[in-house]
């Protein structure tokens, strides 16, 4: 074996291991809505070196790596046998995307990918790329993957190589390893992506978030977040789509938005993460935000604060497409705390932990998009008013309540 192999190989495993060890820790403060963390979860130098390299020093006496693995983006997530489980989008060298599985203990550290990609069945119609997998637990026992898989746009001319089709791709599981892929969603929209499978049946039949699109990025009249029913999810078919959340101008999803994770039940509505994209001198801005529905009415938005939940912030704001933050995955424990995942700048995994306390708290309490600048210096004078008459605790009280309590409100190490 030649020394540079051998020197290589030392350096790559050590490095490799370092990474998959570092303790991650929550960012100081924080908004009391949720606490950020140091560090990202899962980088593309999570992935292991046996993806990458050919470790025969014989064939790669260079320690050459072979196979590019460019970023770890927008991933699902699910507790899968006490684990926390991210089902990445992994995107290699040549721009292709597929789907990979990655756990961890505790959801905030040592996140650790399984020795293979997940083997995606295609269907008849091959894949160019798929993508942003969202993960459900379905009530009649499966658990579900819904995608987006891309294909070039057939009526593109030769000239045209970026057009492409966006359809809803559709696989089950019941171990996360096997997967049974199932014929794309059908709707009565040109192309789809940030399709979404609600947990439960409606009215008997399975219940579908959409993202009706006119062309690939241009959601065009296509309109916000859509709801509709399909009898069967094999085949799946929905033919009418009821916008739930619309695109609307001078606020946070003027140009385009869509859900991401599947909703999570509390007993004061469905809480959902969803995001909301607006276009800039500097490019599109990618945020997250938050709303609820109504228990029994999955059309009916009974809150949804103004803004953003979450924007990219320092190092998140900047990578492959910068200035944005995706999110569709997240947990919730049964202690009643939140993981919340989510991709900075299509390059990088984060976590952001919360509790479903907190989360309604803040659903339920901030002020709505009045949609005028006048409306919102209103909102803030409500507030002064109310902070001019509220009792404030005196020096003595905070201290002796901050140290019984340890800290901030959701402390959760
Ligand atoms: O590049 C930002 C995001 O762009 C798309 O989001 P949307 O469907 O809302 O346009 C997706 O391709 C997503 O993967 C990507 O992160």
């Amino acid at each position: 074996m030649s020394s540079v192999f051998n020197r290589r190989l030392h350096l790559l495993q050590t490095k490799h291991d370092q990474l998959l060890h570092l303790p991650n820790a929550k960012e100081e403060v924080g908004n009391g809505i949720f606490d950020r963390y140091v560090h990202p979860v899962l980088t593309a130098a999570h992935a292991p070196l046996t993806w990458k390299y050919d470790l025969n020093p014989a064939t790669n006496p260079f320690l050459m790596e072979r196979i590019g693995i460019n970023a770890t983006l927008n991933a699902g997530a699910i507790k899968w046998q006490g684990k926390y489980v991210l089902v990445a989008r992994v995107e290699g060298n040549d721009r292709k995307s597929f789907f990979a599985v990655a756990e961890s203990e505790n959801g905030i550290d040592g996140f650790r990918f399984w020795d293979r990609p997940i083997t995606l069945p295609e269907t008849e119609d091959p894949d160019t790329n798929v993508y942003d997998m969202r993960l459900v637990r379905h009530e009649d026992g499966w658990i579900y993957g819904l995608f987006c898989t891309e294909r070039r746009d057939p009526a593109a001319s030769d000239a045209d190589q970026s057009a492409a089709l966006a359809k809803c791709g559709i696989a089950r599981t019941k171990d996360l390893v096997a997967w049974e892929r199932l014929p794309d969603l059908t709707t009565g929209s040109a192309q789809q992506r940030n399709v979404v499978l609600h947990p439960e049946f409606v009215n008997g039949q399975y219940a579908f978030y959409t993202r009706p699109q006119d062309g690939f990025i241009d959601a065009g009249k296509g309109g916000g977040i859509g709801f509709g029913l399909s009898e069967s999810i094999n085949p799946a078919r929905v033919m009418q789509e009821v916008i739930v959340d619309k695109k609307q101008y001078h606020t946070i999803s003027e140009l385009k938005n869509g859900l991401g994770p599947t909703p999570i039940k509390t007993e004061k509505g469905w809480l959902h993460l969803a995001h909301g994209v607006r276009n800039t001198a500097a490019g599109l801005r990618y945020v997250l935000y938050l709303f609820m529905t109504d228990l029994h009415d999955l059309t009916k938005i009974t809150h949804k604060p103004a803004g953003y939940f979450l924007a990219p912030e320092g190092k998140e704001r900047v990578g492959d497409v910068s200035n944005v933050a995706f999110g569709n995955g997240w947990i919730a424990d049964d202690d009643g705390r939140v993981f919340i995942y989510y991709a900075s700048s299509d390059t990088r995994m984060h976590v952001a932990t919360s509790t479903i306390e907190q989360l309604l708290d803040y659903a339920i309490n901030t002020p709505e998009d009045g949609l005028r600048s006048a409306l919102s210096v209103q909102a803030i004078n409500a507030l002064i008013d109310r902070n001019l008459t509220a009792p404030t605790p005196s020096v003595g009280e905070r201290v002796a309540s901050a140290v019984s309590s340890n800290g901030v409100t959701g402390n959760l190490n």
